[in-house]
């Protein structure tokens, strides 16, 4: 009896400590105690305010979506129920704690904020068995969860190739299970503009569509000579930042200049320094359609056609960004600023007079110029810029946000220069790169498999603690070369995204990837329930 009694003892611990292996990103503290609560379709969930409908109609849509059930709400509190509070405390001043309670006759989520509240909810996701039924148990636990950085994004490229909104609002979903906070939206690029911009019909009339796509990799073998088209309406972007704002999500929109612009110039040929140019096709590429003019690029890679740094260009760059910021409430606009090569400004009488006028070293100096010019707009509407790293180049804008993506050094570089950084190196977070040796479709760049993006750290060794607090998180990076429709992104995603949410939440000395690994056992029976595609080599 004695041994039997030893023997469940053990076998307890070892559910309760599956259990806590379980939650993804690892919570800062937890208590994990003895029982269960049991969640079926006659709990009720109590709503301290109406406030807290954000948090409730997200859990009643998962468990619908999941389980096949939802879950009544009140405002009358009793007992046996889920209740949900916000109360601002001054634990810890980190945006987004909360403190979640399971006990066999009732669950308490309370968060400092409502965005604190609704991670509880994530958190109470998670603590629920994988197994589809109508009685779900739910361990007796205690949580005490914050998160370690105030930026947790992700971005997708849209311009490469186009996603429906139900698709963008899924990512939504995804960054929200994940417990992360920003939507970077790559909305432009050469070979797509996919935002409906009221003054510029042309722009996603024209540079929405191009006529084919190379296969294979750049140059490709071929065209697949189809038209590949699409853009978010004005109403649909709007709907979209409102179902991220549902979720506690920030949006931030990129409008890329003054390179990766073919598809606005396709569009407007005006904006080029070269206007009579026809664009030129890189070599090797098969072309689809006709090439006179100026036409939206079919093939990857980096543009010499860029915009030219003219009054009008900067007219219609201001009245693009105008429309933009009616549209997207986020304190910063992402204004791109990448892998501008200098051929056509070097080649420019205007620009070369340009540069003397303004006594501009260089052409970085006149890079330097046009995203001070854009950046000097954008702060005089009250917004910030953020921009690739190659903004530094030439003089950094004074209230520029930097996303490092070349590595390390320019968030470095920044930080020293006591600008904000957020980390997005190739290295470590560029979820376009392949995970396994060998993938069987195609990808881009080196290899970065699970393991290294657990293991990245976004703040530089070579920083002061100082300076390191300019690092304001991280950002995995989806470019969709590669990717033409949404179960490949589903598969470049996971499980890496779910190794990210814990570098960006978790505390760094809590880490620890064979314990991970543990836990995304578990994990990939949630990705089954989600019915998202998923890799699960680890190499
Ligand atoms: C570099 S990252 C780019 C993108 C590509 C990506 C492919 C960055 C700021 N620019 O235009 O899609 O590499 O990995």
């Amino acid at each position: 009896m004695k041994m039997l009694t030893l023997f469940s003892l053990l076998l307890m611990a070892l559910a309760s400590r599956s259990q806590e292996l379980a939650i993804i990103p690892k919570p800062v503290h937890s208590q994990w105690g003895t029982g269960s609560f049991s969640l079926n379709r006659n709990t009720v969930l109590v709503l301290t305010s109406e406030e807290q409908g954000r948090s409730a109609s997200f859990l009643n849509e998962y468990l619908q979506q999941c389980y096949g059930f939802r879950l009544k709400t009140t405002q009358a509190p009793q007992n046996g129920a889920i209740t949900l509070s916000t109360t601002p405390s001054s634990a810890s001043a980190r945006e987004g704690r909360y403190v979640l309670e399971v006990t066999a006759s009732g669950i308490r989520i309370e968060g400092d904020t409502y965005q604190g509240t609704f991670y509880g909810i994530q958190t109470l996701i998670q603590l629920l068995p994988t197994e589809v039924s109508g009685d779900l148990a739910i361990p007796v636990v205690s949580i005490e969860d914050y998160p370690r950085f105030g930026y947790r994004g992700l971005m997708l490229d849209v311009g490469r190739h186009f996603f429906s909104v139900d698709f963008i609002k899924r990512y939504l979903d995804f960054i929200a299970l994940h417990k992360m906070n920003t939507f970077h939206w790559h909305l432009t690029d050469d070979q797509g503009w996919r935002i409906e911009i009221k003054k510029y019909p042309l722009l996603t009339q024209t540079g929405g569509c191009r006529n084919g796509t190379i296969i294979g990799h750049h140059p490709g073998t071929g065209n697949d000579n189809t038209p590949h088209c699409g853009y978010y309406t004005q109403d649909q972007v709007r709907d979209i930042v409102k179902y991220a704002a549902d979720r506690f999500i920030t949006v931030i929109p990129e409008i890329e200049m003054p390179g990766h612009s073919s598809a606005a110039i396709a569009a407007y040929p005006g904006l080029s320094c070269f206007p009579e140019e026809p664009t030129e096709i890189a070599k090797g590429v098969v072309w689809a359609g006709t090439s006179s003019g100026k036409q939206v690029q079919q093939s990857w890679g980096v543009y010499r056609d860029v915009y030219c740094p003219s009054d009008y260009t900067f007219g219609f760059l201001k009245d693009v960004l105008d429309e933009v910021m009616a549209l997207f409430p986020s304190k910063y606009i992402h204004i791109g600023g990448d892998e501008c090569p200098k051929d056509f400004w070097k080649k420019s009488p205007f620009c070369q007079s340009l540069i003397k006028a303004r006594g501009l070293k260089d052409e970085h100096g006149l890079q330097s110029y046009f995203i001070q010019t854009m950046e000097k707009y954008i702060n005089s509407k009250g917004r910030s810029i953020i921009g690739w790293d190659e903004i530094l180049e030439g003089g950094l804008a004074p209230n520029a946000t930097v996303m490092s993506w070349r590595g390390e050094e320019g968030g470095i570089d920044a930080a020293r220069q006591n600008h904000d950084v957020v980390m997005t190196p190739g290295k470590y977070v560029y979820l376009d790169h392949p995970q396994t040796k060998k993938e069987d479709s195609l990808t881009i760049g080196g290899y970065l498999p699970l393991e290294t993006v657990y293991n990245y750290e976004p703040i530089p060794s070579v920083l002061t603690p100082e300076e390191g607090k300019h690092v304001l998180g991280a950002q995995g990076n989806v470019w969709t070369e590669y990717m033409a429709n949404p179960a490949k992104v589903e598969y470049m995603l996971f499980p890496r995204l779910s190794a990210l949410s814990e570098v960006l939440w978790s505390e760094k000395e809590t880490r620890n990837y064979d314990q991970f690994l543990q836990r995304l056992q578990t994990q990939y029976k949630r990705y089954q329930l989600w019915k998202v595609t998923f890799n699960r080599a680890l190499n």
